[in-house]
C-alpha cells in the first residue's frame, strides 16, 4: 500500500511460540511422551509440522502418524494429559528463555508509541508471559482461549486489531509459522517473518530473530 505514510502503522501483533519464546521443545517432549505411551514415536522433524497449529490439530496429526484411532472422548483425555505434562514444564520457565532481542525490541516499540498485542494459538499464553516477565508489554492478549478458528484463518489478528482499536492496515504481524504469515496477509496486515526466508516466502521481510530489527526499519515497511 504505497499511499500509506510511515505514521500509518500503529500496532505490532506478536505470535508467541517461535517469536518471543521457544516453547516448541516442551510441546515436543510432552507430545512424544504421549505417543510413546500409545506405542509409537515421532521425530523432531515431524514436530516442525506442529508449530503454530492448535492442540487438537496437533493431536490429530500425531494419531495419524501412529495410525492410531481414538473416539472424541478419548482424544479429549489425551489432549488434557499432554497439556498437564506441558504445563508442568512451562511452569518452570524463566526470563532467560526469552528469545534474543525480544525485551529490547518490545521496549523500543512501546517507547515509540506502538500498541502491542499477542496473537497466539496457545491456550497457555498467560502463564508463559507471566513466567518470562513479558506480560506488562501487552495492551491486549489474543490467544487460543479467545478464537475459534486456527491460523491461517485471520481471526486471531483481526481480533487483536479490533481490541487495540486500530485498522488491520495499521498493523504489523511478527510470525514464525507459514500459516501465521498467511493469516496476517489474509487480514491485510504487514508481516515480518522470524526464521528462514526460503520457508517464510510470503512475508514482507524475514529476520532471524528480533535482535535483527529496529523500530526505524518498521517505518520502511509502510512503503512496501
Ligand atoms: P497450547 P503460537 C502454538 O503457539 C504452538 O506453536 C503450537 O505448537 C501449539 O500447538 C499451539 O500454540 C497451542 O498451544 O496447547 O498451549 O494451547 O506459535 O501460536 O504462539
Ligand atoms: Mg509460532
Amino acid at each position: 500500500m504505497k499511499n500509506q505514510s510511515p505514521e500509518a502503522l500503529k500496532a505490532c501483533l506478536f505470535d508467541l511460540d517461535g517469536v518471543l519464546v521457544d516453547t516448541a521443545i516442551y510441546h515436543f517432549k510432552a507430545w512424544r511422551k504421549l505417543a510413546n505411551n500409545l506405542g509409537f514415536d515421532f521425530t523432531e522433524a515431524q514436530n516442525e509440522q506442529l508449530k503454530g497449529i492448535s492442540r487438537v490439530e496437533s493431536l490429530n496429526k500425531i494419531l495419524e502418524w501412529g495410525k492410531v484411532e481414538k473416539t472424541q472422548e478419548e482424544k479429549q483425555l489425551l489432549a488434557d494429559q499432554k497439556n498437564e505434562w506441558y504445563v508442568a514444564m512451562i511452569s518452570k520457565m524463566t526470563p532467560e528463555e526469552v528469545l534474543p532481542g525480544t525485551v529490547a525490541f518490545l521496549t523500543a516499540v512501546k517507547a515509540a508509541g506502538y500498541k502491542i498485542a499477542l496473537g497466539s494459538a496457545s491456550k497457555n499464553s498467560a502463564l508463559i508471559l507471566e513466567r518470562t516477565l513479558l506480560s506488562h508489554f501487552f495492551d491486549e492478549v489474543v490467544d487460543g482461549n479467545l478464537v475459534s478458528k486456527s491460523k491461517p484463518d485471520p481471526e486471531v489478528f483481526l481480533k487483536g486489531a479490533s481490541l487495540l482499536g486500530v485498522q488491520a492496515s495499521e498493523c504489523i504481524v511478527f510470525e514464525d509459522a507459514v500459516a501465521g504469515i498467511e493469516a496476517a496477509k489474509r487480514a491485510g496486515m504487514k508481516t515480518i517473518g522470524i526464521g528462514k526466508p526460503e520457508i517464510l516466502t510470503q512475508a514482507d521481510i524475514v529476520v532471524r530473530d528480533l535482535s535483527e530489527i529496529t523500530v526505524v526499519s518498521l517505518k520502511q515497511l509502510s512503503d512496501l
